[in-house]
């Protein structure tokens, strides 16, 4: 049997790269009523009435309010699950996510 002996080439760097976290962000617009935005704040995202109202109240009045950071596929399910919630009830309520810097 032979043995072949490679030698590393490149750069050998400790694997201690993290997996890029995703923050979701609430867009405010002019129709969706704020107490079914609290609503929804609070059952996606677990949130207390005065954790969600500081959120949405912050929305309504920037433009946009980062809620929370998860791993990509979180952070996009429950964005997902959060604006589809808006659409069933005919808001035009947006949430986004965006890759942490
Ligand atoms: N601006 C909305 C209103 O005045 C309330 C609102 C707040 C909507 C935040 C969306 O992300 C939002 N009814």
């Amino acid at each position: 049997m032979s043995e072949v002996v490679t030698t590393p080439r490149g750069k050998v760097r400790a694997k201690t790269e993290r997996p890029r976290l995703y923050k979701v962000i609430l867009i405010n617009d002019d129709f969706t009523p704020r107490e079914f935005v609290v609503t929804v704040l609070k059952k996606v995202f677990r949130m207390s009435e005065s954790q969600a109202y500081a959120v949405m109240i912050t929305a309504h009045r920037r433009g946009a309010c980062v809620v929370a950071v998860f791993a990509k596929d979180i952070a996009e399910s429950k964005a997902t699950e959060a604006t589809d919630l808006g659409r069933r009830a005919g808001h035009p309520l947006t949430f986004s996510t965006e890759p942490e810097e």
